[in-house]
């Protein structure tokens, strides 16, 4: 099948596995409800539903290190997601994974990585804590060190992840939005030259900038497909409260439409939407039509329709 941009398959991803605040399973229904299917339709791409993905329990897991937890049930989950993105890919669509707290990156990228993806993170985190480093244990703050070739001499086999290729290096890796790095996360960006562009750089020099760099570093002349990582936490809390690691300080929305416009993107994750960390109802609904908003307008666009209007209607 050829790969068409506007051919599209959602996959909901209910997992709270890879961090500890309850709630983050009920993102991918939140997101539904919030119109995904019906705004993509919208858009005229072709859709397919794969529903909401089913996770194989496993039963209570001991500590990894005496800090992470579930490690199995991350890599049994993950290696599942995988085979998904992967059969959807292989498809000829381009992937939205509706989710979910952020581990489970390690399974959609792998399941993209044959098709050679640049990776593209957006989040207020680098998630790039390997195993040793991790001082939380969550797992949703290290899937990149799992996929990350130049780092895996200092990543620990872990039950579950042995499935995993690491499958990025670092030259196709840019983080954009970081706001909170821990200090292990800083040592490895800084020594593994890994391309990074902080709130801060995005303030200074403006998304269009930002973005115009970042293309030229990772596609150049090759025209390879992305896959772009977005974690809501990204957005100023006040625009997405309903999230499980919220900084102050947010990103401009422009950043879609500038993805849009490249028309390499093939895969994208939407995660750590948690509705039950709102405040209210109507801050749960804010943060999912948010949600919504990103992944529209990264396949379609913000500014309307440009069908041919011949004229405007006139006063009698
Ligand atoms: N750096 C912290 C840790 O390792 C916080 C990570 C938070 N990550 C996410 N996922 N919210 O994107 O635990």
């Amino acid at each position: 099948l050829e790969k068409s941009f506007c051919s599209m398959a959602v996959i909901g991803a209910p997992f709270s596995q890879g961090q500890k605040r309850k709630g983050v399973e009920y993102g991918p229904a939140a997101i539904r409800e919030a119109g995904v299917m019906k705004r993509l339709s919208n858009l005229g791409c072709g859709l397919k539903d794969f529903g909401d993905l089913s996770f194989t329990p496993v039963p209570k897991e001991d500590l990894y290190n005496n800090l992470i937890a579930n490690r199995r049930s991350v890599g049994l989950t993950n290696q599942e997601r995988s085979e998904v993105v992967s059969r959807a890919v292989s498809g000829g669509y381009s992937c939205v994974t509706v989710a979910g707290d952020h581990s489970l990156a390690i399974g959609t990228i792998s399941g993209h990585a044959r098709h050679c993806p640049d990776l593209i993170w957006v989040n207020t985190h680098a998630d790039i804590n390997a195993p040793l480093t991790t001082s939380s244990g969550c797992l949703h703050g290290q899937p990149v060190s799992f996929l990350l070739r130049e780092l895996q001499d200092k990543v620990p086999q872990l039950p579950g992840f042995s499935w995993i290729k690491p499958c990025i290096s670092s030259p196709s890796l840019v983080y954009i939005g970081l706001k909170e790095m821990d200090p292990p996360e800083h040592f490895i960006l800084k020594n593994y030259d890994i391309q990074y562009f902080s709130i801060r750089d995005i303030d200074r020099l403006g998304i269009q900038k930002v973005m115009e760099q970042t293309f030229n570093l990772l596609i150049g002349k090759r025209q390879r497909p992305s896959h772009l990582s977005f974690d809501i936490d990204v957005f100023d809390p006040t625009l997405a409260p309903a999230t499980g690691t919220p900084v102050v300080g947010g990103l401009s929305m422009c950043i879609t439409e500038e993805i849009h416009n490249t028309e390499l993107l093939s895969a994208l994750d939407l995660v750590e939407v948690n509705p039950q960390l709102a405040a209210s109802d109507e801050e749960a609904k804010a943060t999912a039509g948010l949600a919504v908003d990103v992944i529209a307008s990264i396949f379609g666009t913000r500014e309307g329709g440009h069908n041919v209007y011949d004229q405007l209607p006139t006063p009698s």
